[in-house]
């Protein structure tokens, strides 16, 4: 297999790795740092998972292969700017380090090709209102769903035992509702944070949920996580910032490796 084009960027940033858990999609994380070149990386948070590693040892060769793409990046001329989150909050006593080109700090302002600032930082500090949000969130997925049929079900017991009628799906419908506000929530205080340190927007990660919003003036960019959204954040040499889902890159490349078999085929017929 042939290696896929590089694209240069001017900056990526990415967040909630979890390296050290068996949930870290690391094979999709080397896709994309094979794609993509950088003049500078942000590592917001969350990358190396120091919970999980302190209850047992995880650590398969493919995270390792991570960990040395981005120290090769590094060698060849990438800044790399590592902004510890919760789960790698033993990176914090190392705060204002810099080992080479690789500096620790809790928190950055980075400012775009066109001047732009933005306040980066990973989010958990803002977590008190948010700290279940992503179960909730998870919950809400399929607990629509299942509530719809389950409701049938339910309440035939309910029926059967006497009881009166219950929604099941009216319930999950408020949790789901609750999550919603949980991250809403989440995005509100970020983008004060931002507002107080003078920055146009902000770039944070924690709550796995990648989004590009206007938060009343501030610009809120949160870059995702590689557990399940396999989203970055890039920003292109003109300052142009925008959400990259890494499973979107690769369904384009295959329907342009599809077009141009169907192209060569048709050439040689
Ligand atoms: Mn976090």
């Amino acid at each position: 297999m042939s290696e896929p084009d590089m694209t240069r960027i001017r900056t990526l940033f990415i967040s909630d790795v979890h390296l050290g858990t068996a949930g870290c999609k690391a094979e999709l994380l080397l896709e994309l740092l094979r794609r993509y070149d950088a003049d500078t990386i942000y590592l917001v948070g969350d990358i190396i998972d120091g919970w999980r590693l302190k209850s047992g040892w995880y650590w398969p060769q493919i995270q390792n292969d991570v960990v040395q793409k981005l120290l090769r990046k590094v060698r060849k001329g990438t800044n790399l700017i590592y902004i510890p989150g919760n789960h790698d909050e033993f990176l914090r006593d190392y705060i204002g380090v810099t080992f080479g080109d690789i500096r620790i700090v809790d928190r950055a302002i980075h400012r775009t090709a066109d001047g732009t600032d933005y306040l980066v930082i990973h989010g958990d500090e803002f977590d008190v209102v948010v700290a279940h949000a992503r179960w909730l969130a998870h919950l809400g997925d399929w607990a629509y769903e299942t509530a719809l049929w389950g409701n049938g079900v339910l309440n035939l017991v309910r029926r059967k035992l006497g009881l009166p009628y219950w929604s099941l799906s009216a319930w999950a419908k408020l949790k789901v509702k609750n999550a919603v506000n949980y991250i809403g929530d989440f995005e509100r205080y970020l983008a004060e944070e931002a507002r107080k340190s003078g920055t146009f927007g902000v770039i944070c990660g924690h709550i796995h949920h990648a989004a590009d919003r206007d938060m009343d003036g501030v610009r809120y960019l949160n870059t995702g996580d590689w557990v399940e959204s396999c989203t970055a954040l890039i920003e292109e040499y003109d300052g142009r910032l925008s959400i990259l889902r890494l499973t979107e890159v690769l369904e384009a490349e295959r329907q342009g490796r599809a077009r141009t078999e169907a192209t060569a085929i048709a050439r040689a017929a």
